[in-house]
């Protein structure tokens, strides 16, 4: 379009030229006195040739204006110009590659460029000196053509016409660039121009970001939201590109909506965290032991308090302190029942003498001995032995009272000694008195006695 429409110009320019030059040939007199202005007759040559304006007129240019010699004519031409070789700009067009939509595109129309080296100049007069695109003024000098105000350019409709010296610019709006002539929306989508997402619309566009992401001031590119400025997460906030995550203290677990905490309930991981009671609390777990124990290192396991050893019981100074798992007791100072009599503190004896004492045991042994509750089964809780060996004599052990659960029973492991064995498993807290009977018999001197040992035992009520 741009060349059609330079193409017409400069054929309209060459066809009046060359018809100027026609006309001047065809009034130009054969014989050959009389020349048209601008031409002298040559006798020699027998022709009309051209006269030199710019060396026979004086101030043939005025001003700044430079002469320049024409044939049948000649120009004035700014110095200016005439310096820098008469050159028509080339027109830019739109690069289609990443555009700039902050500037519009144009087409830049100047004055029709001569096409071949020869000076090719319209013929003027003194009084029309200016070049296309200029008019010349009453003063004499030439004044540019507002083509766009005198409605005289060729911009089409979708165009904006710009006034330029000598010429004029048909140019597109902002967000606008030329293709096939007419203004065309720029589509900066197809470009890339948005970072993220984007949103064409004539004349323009719009870039917006994905969740997570901010527009930067530069309306194009898209900048990561920092979340944790906002304090989102209950505990702790990571940041990251487009996005973040929360995280909890130990103890603690993300819930559902990916920002709260809540407790962990360690307790119900497992029933053997503790060895007697998970206490939940808000971010951990404790254990708790039952009265008469104490929590140990490892947190879990209960310890027995000895009371005895802590001195934090109700014994009295005549009692003895017993301690046992998850208590204590305070045994009374032994008292001997007639017939026996007291031989140490934990012994009364039935003197042989006596004949009260007859078919009574020699001696009641008294121990005390702590159990725990649930014990597993079989298990040797406590031995006896014989302490005096009589030659020829053997010995018998057994259980003579107490025993009416049936949980016990004696395993003799020699001649001379045996064991209690827990036989079934006793439930706690329970005190259970038994009377174990070593029976003593010499056939050589047909004797039979027997000996007891009073045994207490003190069940507790935790398997621990
Ligand atoms: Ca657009
Ligand atoms: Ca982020
Ligand atoms: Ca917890
Ligand atoms: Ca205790």
């Amino acid at each position: 379009m741009l060349f059609e429409i330079r193409g017409f110009r400069f054929c309209s320019s060459a066809r009046m030229l060359a018809a100027l030059v026609f006309i001047l040939l065809c009034i130009q007199p054969g014989h050959g006195q009389v020349c048209t202005e601008g031409f002298a007759y040559d006798r020699r040559a027998r022709q009309c040739i051209d006269v030199d304006e710019c060396r026979t007129l004086p101030d043939a240019c005025r001003g700044d204006m430079r002469c320049v010699n024409q044939n049948g004519g000649y120009l004035c031409i700014p110095r200016s110009l005439y310096n820098q070789p008469y050159r028509p700009e080339t027109p830019v067009l739109p690069e289609p590659v990443y555009p700039d939509p902050s500037a519009g595109f144009s087409d830049t129309f100047l004055p029709a460029a001569p096409r071949s080296v020869e000076p090719s100049y319209p013929r003027v007069r003194s009084t029309a000196q200016c070049l296309l695109g200029y008019a010349p003024a009453e003063d004499g000098t030439c004044n540019d053509i507002d083509e766009c105000e005198t409605n005289s350019h060729h911009c089409n409709p979708t165009q904006v016409c710009i006034n330029t010296s000598g010429g004029y610019t048909c140019s597109c709006t902002e967000g606008f660039w030329l293709i096939g002539g007419q203004c065309q929306d720029i589509d900066e989508c197809r470009y890339g121009y948005c970072q993220q997402l984007c949103a064409n619309v004539p004349g323009s566009y719009s870039c917006s970001c994905n969740p997570g992401f901010i527009l930067n001031p530069d309306s194009r590119t898209c900048q990561d939201v920092d979340e944790c400025e906002d304090e989102p997460c209950s505990h702790g906030c990571f940041n990251t590109y487009g996005s973040f995550m929360c995280n909890c203290d130990e103890g603690f677990e993300l819930a559902s909506d990916g920002t709260s905490c809540i407790d962990l309930d360690e307790c119900s991981f497992s029933e053997f965290l503790c060895q007697h009671r998970c206490v939940n609390t808000p971010g951990s777990f404790s254990c708790i032991c039952p009265p008469g124990y104490y929590v140990y290192e490892d947190g879990r396991s209960c310890e027995d308090i000895n009371e005895c050893d802590t001195g934090n019981n109700t014994c009295t100074t005549a009692q003895v302190c017993f301690n046992f798992q998850g208590g204590y007791t305070c045994l009374n100072p032994l008292q001997c029942h007639p017939p026996y009599i007291e031989v140490s503190d934990n012994q009364c004896m039935c003197s042989a003498e006596n004949p009260a004492c007859r078919d009574k045991p020699f001696t009641i042994l008294y121990r005390h001995m702590d159990l725990s509750s649930g014990r597993s089964v079989p298990a040797d809780i406590f031995q006896m032995q014989a302490t005096t060996r009589y030659p020829g004599a053997f010995y018998i052990f057994q259980i003579k009272s107490g025993n009416d659960g049936r949980e016990f029973y004696m395993r003799q492991t020699s001649n001379v000694s045996a064991t209690l064995v827990l036989s079934r498993p006793i439930k706690g807290p329970k005190e259970v008195v038994l009377d174990l009977e070593m029976v003593t018999v010499n056939n050589v001197i047909n004797f039979r006695g027997s000996s007891i040992i009073r045994l207490t035992i003190f069940v507790s009520e935790h398997p621990f």
